[in-house]
């Protein structure tokens, strides 16, 4: 071992180039883990590629970008004063909305003055001599440090098919994940939107207010529900805060880290079709989505129960969609609901019934190129001014497979996960130590209130930091056979499930020859804290434990 490994972790002189902690991302969960580290007492740096703090909300500023979990949620826990004080305007913040809020918590924990912007991170190399991550960027010199966080996000990672023609367009076009900050001026042009996942549905309503035409390219149904969006009851508000605390911990026994949606524990089997339909006619009328995920126990599992309530959803399309051919081809038919992302909507449905909306059937008529003019499908050239390309992301490895990141005998993490992400409780990965992932592919992640998810990540990847610094440990990575089991594991829940009959984004479905792997963990978040935690007081079960005087690895637990 060279110089650098003889001091504690996080103890006594940092050679001067030294990091303890080195960040990747300033979004929701690179911030908070700056935060946890330094008050531990570390020395931290993050570095964000984009210009702001806020990922996922500093890039997505389409018309319409919204949260789908509902303000008072959709927060930080870990400071009672700050979520006391901030007051949400609407019961789903806006994208502007939520980027202020992140905003002030930068400024109001004073992080900024560890984060580098403007930087995207390209290589980052583990060195197992001198156990130091070292990483780089365009215009910086190597960055080092003792542990790596990949904070690097689920969803940012834009995918545009590779159309045949694009570049020939002559109007403009965007991807609504990297949307011009200055906002677009469509009034009195003529919009094409391609796609219509969540971030479609958000956006076209919005589109079609201003658009002289908008033409939707749909290649697949989504099911959609009524956010039904208000300005923020105050009565609502002030009986939430005051009981904050306890709404957090109640959250932390849920499946989706929601609170107010406990554990279902009856069956849809168990009620009769009648009682189902009110049940699901009460949760339409309220609004929002983990009320329909979480009204039965089965309603993933059970293809009857489950088709009950896709069938109901149909219905209100055919209700809402005057004209009956457009009715048809909006409603889904090839996935159970709940398997995709189910999205949240204010008006989408009711948009197709505007004389300025024409819907494209891009499944039956396929687009087959970009033109200087628009877009031609097998069936006819659409002539457009502005094309917007909602066709959503890299999902849950984009971000990590952009980097180059390489470890211990020179194994690249791109090539371990040539055949889909393999990681111990979507935290580490064998092969790669000091590395830690927030939110990664095995954790609930984006089946679950992200920010939640975040938190409990961030804890407990800092409280593994600090017991490695008070137990002398200079190195944990898992165990190759621990992994192997925790990917089984996440397999064969998600095949228990209804999840992997859709091809979603959860399954790596849009990117051409992206293997086929359900990638996030859905057991729920209290049964996956409950085995984080367990594992950690066990003394980090599962995971090989390098010690300062006994270099020599040892197996923590059993
Ligand atoms: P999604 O949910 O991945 O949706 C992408 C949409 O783009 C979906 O409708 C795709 O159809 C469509 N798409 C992709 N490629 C094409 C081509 N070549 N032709 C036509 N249509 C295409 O992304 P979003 O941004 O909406 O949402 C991502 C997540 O962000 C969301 O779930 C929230 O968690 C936030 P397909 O279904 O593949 O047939």
């Amino acid at each position: 071992m060279n110089d650098t490994s003889k001091r504690s972790p996080g103890e006594g002189p940092i050679p001067s180039d030294l990091l303890d902690v080195v960040v990747v991302g300033a979004g929701l969960g690179g911030l908070y883990m700056l935060y946890r580290l330094r008050k531990a007492g570390f020395r931290v740096k993050v570095f964000e590629a984009g210009g702001g703090v806020g990922g996922t909300w500093y890039w997505n500023r389409y018309p319409g970008a919204r949260c789908d979990i509902e303000s008072m949620e959709y927060s930080y826990s870990f400071d009672d004063e700050l979520q006391q004080e901030w007051e949400w305007p609407e019961r789903y913040a806006t994208q502007p909305v939520i980027l202020d809020y992140v905003n002030h918590v930068a400024d109001r924990f004073d992080l900024r003055r560890d984060i580098t912007f403007n930087t995207r991170i390209k290589t980052a190399t583990f060195e197992p001599s001198a156990e130091v991550w070292t990483l780089t960027a365009d215009g910086l010199p190597p960055i080092r440090a003792r542990w790596c966080v990949m904070a690097t996000g689920n969803l940012s990672t834009p995918q545009t098919p590779d159309f045949k023609g694009l570049e020939s367009f002559e109007g403009d076009w965007y991807h609504t994940g990297i949307w011009p900050h200055e906002g677009v001026d469509l009034s009195g042009k003529r919009v094409a939107v391609v796609g219509t996942g969540s971030t479609a549905i958000q956006m076209i309503p919005k589109i079609a207010a201003q658009a002289d035409h908008l033409h939707v390219f749909q290649r697949t149904a989504n099911f959609s529900l009524p956010a039904r969006n208000a300005p923020m009851d105050k009565e609502r508000e002030r009986a939430f805060k005051a009981t904050y605390p306890e709404r957090r911990a109640e959250a932390r026994r849920t499946s989706f880290g929601v609170s107010g949606y406990p554990l279902p524990t009856q069956s849809a089997l168990e009620v009769s079709k009648e009682e189902l339909v009110a049940r699901f006619q009460a949760l339409w009328d309220e609004g929002g989505t983990i009320g329909f995920l979480t009204c039965f126990n089965d309603f993933l599992v059970s293809e009857e129960a489950n088709e009950v309530a896709a069938e109901f959803v149909r219905g209100k399309i055919r209700e809402t969609v005057n004209d009956p051919e457009v009715a048809q081809l909006l409603c889904p038919n090839d996935h159970p609901i709940g398997s995709k992302r189910l999205c949240l909507d204010t008006g989408y449905y009711e948009t197709y019934n505007r004389d300025n909306v024409t819907l494209v059937n891009a499944r039956a008529t396929p687009i087959i190129e970009i033109t200087p003019k628009g877009i031609r499908t097998t069936d006819a050239e659409v002539e457009v001014d502005v094309i917007a390309f909602a066709t959503g992301f890299d999902a849950m490895t984009g971000a990590l497979r952009e980097i180059d990141i390489s470890a211990a005998g020179g194994e690249r993490l791109r090539d371990k996960w040539e055949g889909g992400p393999l990681t111990y409780l979507g935290l580490m990965v064998n092969g790669f130590p000091n590395m830690f992932l927030i939110t990664g592919p095995g954790s609930p992640s984006v089946k679950s209130q992200m920010i939640h998810s975040i938190e409990q990540h961030a804890d407990w990847i800092s409280d593994c930091i600090e017991y490695m610094r008070e137990n002398y440990i200079t190195a944990i990575e898992p165990e190759a056979e621990a992994e192997m089991r925790w990917v089984l594991h996440v397999n064969e829940v998600a095949d228990g499930t209804l999840y992997p009959r859709a091809n979603s984004w959860y399954v790596g479905a849009n990117i051409p020859g992206k293997p086929r792997v359900f990638m996030p963990y859905v057991a729920g978040t209290s049964v996956y804290r409950e085995k984080c935690d367990r594992i950690a007081a066990a003394g980090y079960e599962g995971f090989k434990l390098t010690t300062e005087s006994n270099p020599a690895s040892a197996v923590a637990g059993s």
